[in-house]
């Protein structure tokens, strides 16, 4: 047996400064005297890779034997978050790094600034993926994460006269050292031809190159991977004839066009933007992943009927909803399956999970564009098609509009097809992300599709991981959990947090608990530990009502001038976040934010009261950074269109007193916190719903209300900076979401939440009491659920 004849690497210091040295000579090709921080930087993430690659071969050796069932996860974006300090973590290698280093005249915080995340991800969705495969590794269960190696990440955000401005993310310009290239797997893509006798003739063919990243287990032996595809030109695609004739751009066009497949990530978490290389771009993922895991298959299953109980593939919205027919296309096209039995697999293998509750994030493609890039797809979606509405109409015996709204394809203004449609009717289950999520899918957005299949809809309400984001992020406060608990259990099971309840009764503990809170704001130059730290981080979208937080600014900023005795406590608002580049509106609210802030820091009476700050670029990296030090984590969002959150929950297990709607999981979290751990404000889903259906008027709140009359005002007068006059009018005359409705009530509970925080005491009790309740918001819960619900997959330890 090869594998155990593998050299162990070793874990003394002196063994890991050896394996630093010999990777900087034989893999890096340098020297002690002439290396650069990149150089150390780069060997030191080899060295520490090469001792996850050992767990990998084993965990890869297990897997084979024995031949398990297997979870795929097919997802679009993964927000990996930087690898460095994660992987040292994972390989029990942190304590060792930074004296290595210092042999090499390094030290550890400048090579560690060289680490990059990679961003190959919006928001939540992105995010979710990379926890799940997190706690998916430490659950040891046999998975595979598809998606695609973008070259250029989420856009680097930059403010220019306080105005969002996008710099391309080239995350991987100086090399990757975490990933593994696998060239020698690459797999054909076809796209357009027409479908003549002999099947799908395809016009043009990409090939998609696979590398991929570790996925380490905590406290396990198991190293799961992450399968990234990146788009390359099939050579013949080069004009060696036109290059010859000096047509040089015209030769390398159509490789250049092949590339671009995987050559940015979308930034659009919100809207569909239809467009024909975002349509290639889920095609290119589905087919390249699809062929790998029947490849994977193969090795050690030879009859299709097996195929079902070996593999379940989870959609990670509608983004790879394509994998239905193209695994039909595989089935019945090149294995030779008949329609029927391939159409059972099909619905035995896959399942979706549905991110969102706004309608004009539901994704449709034209017909026309679809059929033209995807001629058999398109078919094979008509054939699914006619059975669908076949079974509809036996049910609902001469009910034509359930027949037009259940039907995959849209008829008007435009034939478009639904891809959720599509996606519920070729899975076996369809989840929600938190409890309020799931219900109104099945009463809203699914009820026709849940009246005819209920047992198909469930709930699995959203985690995170507890490694990144309270241990890898907070480790002063991770210290003193585990000292209260008596032990580092809960970073494997989080329920453990629990225990802490009764410690929020412990003076002692309550001033030490304090203490690593101030701690983390002073690391972030926050320090000023009078001030409550507000925060609000996440991507900017009217729904989720950053101009809400902001008008309670304003309105602060008011009482600071003229009623200071009804102003508070000193108060530090942080914003954090990006809007899509396209989305005036969220750029709009931004522009307003930056201003506010400059007005206010401009403004010698809001010193050491009132601060507004707006750090660029939001992402993991910087997360890390801020929700350790948060004071109270905003969730304010319309009721009924958060589909869940998730900063929410890494707020709150990190001592954040939330102040929220009863939306997405902050009912959850309120649930577990408890109510009087939780500042409750606002319209909740019905009354919310039951408004926004009536007459709505937002013209009389601010009528009637004369705080908001200022603030508003103070924005349409131009004393900030002149801006902002778009975003009050859009609430004035629309108020899409409800904003000024929900104002008073907003500002009312900010009182409450000062008031709580003049008692230091009563504050630390809560915020002990959000840690301690937060237990159930670990992604290995999450996964836990995905596997007794969905997914039935078993561990397999190496
Ligand atoms: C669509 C079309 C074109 C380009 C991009 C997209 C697109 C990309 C990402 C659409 C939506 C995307 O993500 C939506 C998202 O992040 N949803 C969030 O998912 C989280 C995890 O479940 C939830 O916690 C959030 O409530 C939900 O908003």
């Amino acid at each position: 047996d090869l594998r155990n004849g593998l050299r162990p690497l070793g874990s003394t210091p002196a063994e890991f400064e050896q394996d630093l040295l010999s990777n900087l000579y034989y893999r890096r090709g340098t020297t002690v005297e002439s290396a650069s921080a990149q150089d150390a930087y780069e060997t030191l993430a080899l060295t520490v890779r090469d001792r996850l690659a050992a767990r990998r071969a084993r965990t890869a050796a297990a897997h084979y034997e024995s031949n398990p069932r297997w979870v795929y996860y097919l997802s679009a974006e993964y927000l990996l978050g930087p690898q460095l300090e994660q992987n040292l973590l994972y390989s029990g290698t942190t304590d060792l790094a930074p004296a290595a280093l210092e042999a090499l005249g390094f030290s550890a915080e400048e090579v560690a600034a060289l680490d990059v995340e990679p961003g190959l991800g919006n928001g939540g969705l992105g995010r979710l993926a990379a926890c799940l495969l997190d706690s998916l590794a430490t659950l040891d269960i046999p998975a595979v994460g598809y998606g695609i190696r973008y070259d250029l990440g989420i856009f680097k955000q930059q403010f220019e006269n306080g105005e969002q401005v996008e710099r391309p993310d080239d995350w991987a310009f100086q090399g990757d050292p975490w990933e593994f290239p696998a060239p020698d797997d690459w797999q054909t893509v076809g796209f357009y031809g027409f479908v003549g006798p002999e099947g799908w003739v395809p016009g043009e063919i990409v090939h998609g190159e696979p590398s991929h990243l570790l996925v380490p287990g905590y406290g396990t032996e198991t190293v799961n991977i992450v399968r990234l595809w990146r788009a390359r030109a099939a050579p013949a695609s080069f004009d060696l004839r036109r290059f010859s004739a000096g047509q040089y751009a015209e030769a390398v066009q159509e490789a250049v066009k092949a590339e671009n497949i995987s050559k940015v990530l979308y930034p659009d978490d919100s809207t569909d933007m239809g467009r024909e290389l975002r349509l290639k771009q889920q095609y290119f993922l589905v087919s390249c992943s699809l062929r790998d895991i029947v490849r994977r298959f193969r090795l050690r299953n030879a009859d299709w009927a097996d195929f079902p109980a070996k593999t379940v593939i989870q959609l990670n919205d509608t983004h790879p909803t394509l994998a239905i027919p193209e695994l039909i296309r595989l089935l019945v096209d090149e294995e030779k399956l008949e329609w029927e039995q391939a159409w059972s697999i099909v619905r035995q293998t896959f399942a979706y999970t549905c991110h969102t509750l706004l309608p004009e994030a539901l994704e449709t493609w034209p017909v026309e564009m679809l059929g033209r890039l995807l001629p058999r797809h398109l078919e094979i979606i008509y054939t699914i098609n006619e059975a669908l509405l076949a079974e509809v109409r036996a049910r609902f015996p001469g009910d034509l509009d359930r027949v037009r709204r259940m039907s995959l394809i849209q008829e008007e203004p435009q034939r478009r097809v639904r891809m959720a449609n599509l996606a519920v009717t070729g899975t076996f289950k369809v989840n929600g992300v938190a409890e309020l999520h799931s219900q109104l899918l099945t009463s809203t957005t699914f009820a026709d599709f849940a009246a005819l299949w209920p047992d198909r809809f469930t709930n699995v309400t959203n985690g995170v991981s507890p490694r990144r984001f309270v241990r890898l992020a907070n480790p002063g406060l991770s210290a003193l959990i585990s000292e209260g608990l008596g032990s580092d259990d809960w970073l494997r099971d989080l329920s453990l947090l629990s225990n802490l309840a009764p410690l929020a009764g412990d003076a002692s503990f309550r001033s030490r608990w304090r203490a690593e809170k101030r701690h983390a704001k002073a690391d972030l130059g926050l320090g000023d530990p009078g001030a409550v730290l507000d925060v609000m981080i996440k991507r900017f979208h009217e729904y989720k009502r950053q101009q809400l937080k902001l008008l309670h600014v304003i309105t602060l900023y008011q009482r600071l001038r003229n009623d200071p005795a009804r102003f508070g406590v000193p108060r530090t608002v942080l914003f954090g976040g990006k809007a899509a580049p396209a989305y005036d509106a969220a750029k709009s609210i931004i522009r307003l934010i930056n201003a506010v802030s400059a007005t206010v820091a401009a403004d010698p009476r809001t010193s050491g009261l009132l601060r507004v700050v707006f750090p660029a670029n939001y992402n993991v990296t910087l997360a890390e950074r801020i929700i350790p030090a948060a004071d109270l984590s905003e969730q304010i969002s319309m009721a009924g269109k958060e589909a869940s959150g998730t900063g929410n929950m890494k707020l709150a297990l990190n001592g954040a007193v939330t102040i929220g709607t009863l939306d997405g999981a902050n009912v959850e979290i309120r649930d577990r916190v408890g109510a009087d751990n939780f500042f409750l404000f606002g319209l909740d889903t019905p009354a919310a719903a039951a408004l926004r259906a009536s007459d709505y008027r937002p013209r009389t709140h601010y009528d009637s209300d004369e705080e908001l009359r200022a603030a508003l005002d103070a924005i349409l007068s131009g004393e900030f900076g002149g801006v902002g006059q778009d975003v009050a009018h859009s609430l004035l005359d629309r108020d899409e979401y409800l904003t000024l409705a929900d104002y008073r009530s907003y500002v009312d509970k900010q009182d409450e939440v000062a008031a709580a925080w003049q008692n230091q005491e009563q504050w630390t009790r809560m915020s002990i009491l959000n840690t301690a309740g937060s237990g159930f918001f670990s992604a290995d819960r999450t996964v836990a659920d995905y596997l007794a619900r969905i997914w039935r997959a078993e561990p397999v330890r190496p």
